[in-house]
C-alpha cells in the first residue's frame, strides 16, 4: 500500500489554496438566478466490502466528496436532492443554528419525496458534525460528515474519519433477527417505515412535571443536592436508590430485571465489517501526512449499533473537542466514542516519519477498524482487524475528565425531568415505560434551564441524543460535575446521568437513543418547548 490522498481528508495545502473556490462553488449556489449544482445529492453507490459488492447510500457534494467540509462563517445554502428510491428524512446532527423547519427529523417534519429537493439556508455550526437519515437507511450508510472548520483551528491537517458498522443484510433483516418490528403496537418498529411517525404522539396525557428545584447552580459549583436526584447520584446503585421518593414511571418487568444487576452487554447486532471512511482494516485508507506535522482527526461515529474506543497507538493525542464543542486539551491515546458522538484529536507526527495506525475497537469486543497516517515513503504494514483482548464497555469516565471551554452559565434550574430507559419483551425499548407513538412528551418553556436525569436499569448502554441543542453533562454516579457540552451522551447500564440544557428555541425536539434499533422499536420521545 502506498500513501494516497484521501477523499475525506482535507490537507493543509488544499485547504489554504483551494478552499475559497471550493466553498464558493459548493456553498454559494442558492442566491443566484442561474441553476446551481445541488448542495448535496443523496443517492446510492456500490461499495466493495471484504471483496464483495454492496449497494449503499451516499451523500455527495458538488466537489464529488462525501458530505460537506466548510469553514466557520459559511452557510449551508442550497438544495439537497433526494436521488434515492425512497422518501427521505434527513437530520443535520449537531447543527444547533439550523432553523426548526429546515430539519425534517422533527415531529411532523415529513419526508423529502423521491426526486424532491429541499432548499436550505442556515449558518453552519462550527465543529465536527454530521448528517444522516432518521430512518432505517442509516444502516446502509446514509450518513456523511458535516464539518465546519473553526476559525481558531490553527495550522493543522484536518483528517475526517467516519466510522460505520456494516452488514450485507438489510436493516429489516437485522431488526427481525433481534426480534423487533413485529409487535402488536404497530408501525413504529416496522422496518420499512420511517422511524418517526409524523402523526404519532399528539394529544397524549400531560407529563407530571416536578416542581422547579432552583436550589442549585448548574455547572459552576456542583453543590450538594437534596432529594431524589442527589440520592441517585451519590447513593448505592441498587433497586432502592433507583425507586426514589414517589417511585419512577416506566418500571416494566424488563427494568426490574436490569435492576437486579444483569451483566452489562453490548453489540446486539452481528456485523460483517466495521468501516473507517468506507474501508475495513484489511484494506485501510492511508492518509499522507507531513513529518513533524500536526493532524486534527475529526472522528464521527456513524455506526448504528456500535460504540468504539478510538486508539491513536504510538501517537500521543490531545482531545480538543467532543460533539463539535471545544475542550481544554486532554491528553490520552484511547477514547470512547458512542453512536452519534464525535471526537476531535490532535496528534503530532514524529519528525522521523513512519506509518501510524489510528484504530477504533468495538466496545466489549475484539473487532477493529481504522486508517493509517503515513509520511511519504513510509512502509505500511498489514493490519489485523482483531485486537488481542476485548475492549471494555464504554462509560462516563472520559466525560468526567473533560473541562468544557464554553460551559453553560451558572443559573438555577427551572424544571427537572426523570427519564427511565427501559426494555420490554419482544425487543421493544422504552422511555418512561412507553414506546414512541405512545409516549408522553416532556414539556417546558422557552428560556428555561432544564435538567434531565436518565436512569438506566437496562443492561445496555444507550447513547441519548437531543435534537437541536447542545447540553452539558452535569452529573452521574458519584455526584455532580461540570462536564462536557454534547448533543449525545453515553448512559451506561445501571448508571444515572444528568444533563442540563438551556432552552433557547421553540419547537418539538426529538430525544432518543442513537442505537438505531432501539430507536426504531420505541426508544424516542420529544421535548416540547413552547
Ligand atoms: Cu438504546
Amino acid at each position: 500500500m502506498s500513501p494516497a490522498p484521501s477523499p475525506l481528508s482535507l490537507d493543509r495545502r488544499r485547504l489554504l489554496v483551494g478552499s475559497s473556490a471550493l466553498l464558493l462553488g459548493g456553498l454559494g449556489g442558492l442566491g443566484g438566478a442561474r441553476a446551481a449544482a445541488p448542495l448535496l445529492t443523496v443517492g446510492s453507490r456500490t461499495l466493495e466490502v471484504k471483496g464483495k459488492a454492496a449497494k449503499v447510500f451516499g451523500i455527495t457534494g458538488p466537489n464529488g466528496q462525501p458530505g460537506l467540509v466548510a469553514r466557520e462563517g459559511d452557510r449551508f445554502a442550497g438544495e439537497v436532492v433526494n436521488a434515492t428510491d425512497g422518501p427521505l428524512i434527513m437530520h443535520w446532527h449537531g447543527q444547533v443554528l439550523a432553523p426548526y423547519d429546515q430539519d425534517r427529523s422533527r415531529p411532523g417534519g415529513g419526508e423529502t419525496p423521491v426526486g424532491g429537493r429541499d432548499v436550505h439556508d442556515f449558518p453552519l455550526t462550527p465543529g465536527t458534525h454530521w448528517m444522516h437519515s432518521h430512518q432505517m437507511t442509516e444502516q446502509r450508510l446514509l450518513a456523511a460528515p458535516m464539518v465546519t472548520i473553526e476559525k481558531d483551528a490553527g495550522d493543522v491537517q484536518n483528517v475526517v474519519v467516519m466510522l460505520h458498522d456494516f452488514a450485507f443484510r438489510s436493516p429489516e433483516e437485522i431488526l427481525a433477527e433481534l426480534g423487533g418490528g413485529g409487535s402488536s403496537h404497530g408501525a413504529h418498529g416496522a422496518a420499512a417505515t420511517p422511524v418517526q411517525d409524523p402523526h404519532a404522539g399528539h394529544g397524549a396525557a400531560q407529563t407530571p412535571v416536578p416542581a422547579p428545584s432552583g436550589d442549585h447552580t448548574g455547572h459552576g459549583a456542583p453543590a450538594p443536592q437534596s432529594g431524589a436526584m442527589s440520592g441517585m447520584l451519590t447513593g448505592p446503585m441498587n433497586g432502592h436508590a433507583m425507586h426514589g421518593p414517589g417511585g419512577m414511571p416506566g418500571m416494566g418487568p424488563g427494568a426490574m430485571v436490569g435492576m437486579m444487576g444483569a451483566a452489562p452487554h453490548a453489540n446486539d447486532v452481528r456485523y460483517d465489517a466495521h468501516l473507517a471512511n468506507d474501508r475495513s482494516l484489511d484494506d485501510p485508507q492511508v492518509v499522507q501526512v507531513d513529518r513533524g506535522g500536526r493532524v486534527r482527526l475529526r472522528i464521527i461515529n456513524g455506526a448504528t449499533a456500535t460504540a468504539y474506543f478510538v486508539d491513536t497507538g504510538q501517537l500521543a493525542a490531545e482531545c480538543v473537542a467532543v460533539d463539535g464543542a471545544p475542550y481544554r486539551p486532554l491528553a490520552g491515546n484511547r477514547f470512547p466514542l458512542a453512536q452519534g458522538q464525535r471526537l476531535d484529536l490532535v496528534v503530532t507526527v514524529p519528525r522521523e516519519g513512519g506509518a501510524f495506525p489510528i484504530l477504533a475497537q468495538v466496545e466489549a469486543d475484539r473487532a477493529l477498524t481504522g486508517l493509517v497516517l503515513a509520511t511519504a515513503g513510509a512502509e505500511v504494514k498489514r493490519l489485523t482487524d482483531s485486537a488481542k483482548d476485548a475492549a471494555a464497555h464504554t462509560d462516563l469516565s472520559f466525560d468526567r475528565q473533560l473541562v468544557a471551554a464554553r460551559p453553560l452559565a451558572a443559573r438555577p434550574v427551572d424544571r427537572t425531568f426523570h427519564l427511565m430507559l427501559g426494555e420490554a419483551p419482544g425487543y421493544r425499548w422504552t422511555l418512561n415505560g412507553a414506546i414512541h407513538g405512545e409516549h408522553t412528551p416532556l414539556e417546558a418553556r422557552v428560556g428555561e434551564r432544564i435538567e434531565i436525569m436518565f436512569m438506566n436499569p437496562t443492561s445496555m448502554m444507550h447513547p441519548m441524543h437531543l435534537h437541536g441543542h447542545h447540553f452539558q453533562v452535569v452529573g452521574t454516579r458519584g455526584g455532580r460535575f461540570a462536564g462536557p457540552m454534547r448533543d449525545t451522551v453515553i448512559v451506561p447500564p445501571h448508571t444515572p446521568v444528568v444533563i442540563a440544557v438551556d432552552l433557547d428555541k421553540r419547537g418539538d425536539w426529538f430525544l432518543h437513543c442513537h442505537h438505531l434499533y432501539h430507536m426504531a422499536t420505541g426508544m424516542m420521545t420529544e421535548l416540547r418547548v413552547r
